[in-house]
């Protein structure tokens, strides 16, 4: 696998390349002395890396490679994926405004496929629209788009030739152009991320691209959680947080511990007048935006508020049993089912409990609904979740996870009390009794 990827990027005359994409993104997105070099802070990519171009009578060459590989979204879960370079989403390309860009693009897939720019100021004839700007790209066959950067944002790429298909697959990647001049208010810290979904079917190893809305996976740069690398930063700089969509669904994208301020779009950064705070940002269908904060020490939340966004695989169809007393049918069953758990009937934090126990196990290749462990116990969380770390004592450009925060004495939540009839709290009153039709006894509720 790594071998042949490899291969590839020779094949591919992409120059002198690091053997894994971790060292390779690390080389591509390093600290601040190679700032002054390029003349921006290059992004920093979850999970994901850079693309080395070459310089050719000053025009930068990159070259996307759309093949079939293998990608995991979390350890216990892989799939049969599309993608650009050995990976999905495919490699983050960064250029500067005004730059002269050719972009060669080989298809390694077995049905032809286009690249289309999403966003870019360019000539029509450069778009990538299958049929109507371009011809397609057959398999085999190498591509080249050509055109100078009029421009700066956070933007994407993506194919435009069976569109729903291949993006469902994993066909995408960020476009970065930075202002040429640099910015006038400087991040020290710049990560990116695209939001994606998938219809990976329990038990099953390749993505389905005819589900629209009933997906299983939900991911930053085709990671789930507890995969997801956290977002690193020493207190008191600036953090901006580029985000893309390309999935089927809009995404609020909520961060804890700041009001952070959306700075940009893909319309580029706003005039700072412009700027606004929030703390939930709709990163709609199609739209990038830019967050930018400044870190405030701790262990912080980022995460999708759309409560299913943040699970990993569960049945959609299966009955609600909060509230169901199954004493008795769980003993029935069991003798039928050795090792059988009735479960969900006080809510569903008991899954994540269960699975880590061991004795609940799923389809193959398919991973808990609810993963991952804090210092205080279960996350329960998946999907579209990560962390942000901030620490007082981090280098500049040092991403390493600096393992859990030490909250200073005193500012813990902490347990009082075990008594549930502690204290006297108000509450609103109950509702009257219930006409014999209305009752909750005739509509399967607990008596
Ligand atoms: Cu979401």
């Amino acid at each position: 696998m790594r071998l042949s990827r490899r291969n590839l990027f020779a094949a591919a005359g992409a120059g002198a390349l690091a053997p894994s994409l971790a060292a390779a993104a690390a080389a591509a997105t390093s600290t601040g002395q190679t700032t002054s070099a390029r003349g921006y802070r290059p992004v920093r990519t979850l999970n994901g890396w850079t693309l080395p171009y070459k310089l050719v009578n000053g025009v930068k060459e990159f070259h996307l490679v759309a093949e079939e590989f293998e990608h995991e979204f979390a350890p216990g879960c892989r799939a049969k994926v599309w993608g650009y370079n050995g990976s999905t989403p495919g490699p983050t390309i960064e250029v500067v405004e005004g730059d002269r860009v050719r972009l060669l693009v080989t298809n390694r897939l077995k049905e032809h496929t286009t690249m289309h720019w999403h966003g870019f100021i360019l000539p029509s004839g450069m778009d990538g629209v299958g049929g109507l700007s371009q011809e397609h790209i057959q398999p085999g066959e190498t591509f080249q788009y050509e055109f100078t950067i009029r421009q700066s944002g956070t933007h994407m790429y993506h194919p435009h030739a069976d569109e729903m298909v291949q993006m469902a697959l994993g066909m995408m990647g960020m476009f970065i152009m930075h202002p040429r001049g640099g910015e006038a208010v400087r991040v020290d810290r710049d990560y990116c991320f695209l939001l994606h979904n998938w219809a990976l079917h329990p038990g099953t190893w390749r993505p389905d691209p005819m589900i629209m809305q009933d997906f299983d996976l939900w991911t930053f740069n085709s990671k789930v959680f507890p995969a997801i690398e956290p977002l690193v930063a020493r207190s008191g700089e600036r953090v901006r947080v580029r985000v893309g969509n390309l999935s089927m669904w809009n995404h609020p994208v909520h961060m804890h511990g700041v009001e952070y301020h959306v700075t940009g779009s893909d319309g580029g950064r706003w005039p700072q007048s412009q700027w606004r705070r929030e703390v939930t940002e709709l990163v709609g269908v199609g739209q990038t935006r830019d967050l930018e904060f400044v870190a405030v020490p701790g262990d912080w939340a980022l995460h999708c508020h759309m409560a299913h966004h943040t699970m990993n695989p569960m049945g959609h169809h299966i009955p609600n049993n909060i509230g169901t007393d199954q004493s008795g049918v769980t003993e029935e069953i069991r003798a039928l089912m050795p090792g059988f758990h009735s479960m969900g009937a006080n809510g569903m934090a008991e899954h994540q409990d269960h699975t880590q126990m061991g004795h609940l196990k799923g389809p193959p290749n398919t991973l808990p609904m609810m993963m991952g462990q804090g210092p205080f116990g279960n996350l329960e969380m998946g999907g579209m979740f990560t962390l942000i770390k901030v620490r007082d004592d981090l280098a500049p450009g040092d991403y390493r996870d600096p393992g859990w925060y030490r909250n200073p004495a005193g500012s813990v939540a902490k347990r009082i009390s075990t008594d549930p009839e502690f204290g006297a709290p108000v509450r609103a009153p109950a509702l009257a009794p219930a006409t014999p039709a209305e009752s909750m006894d005739h509509h399967g509720g607990q008596s």
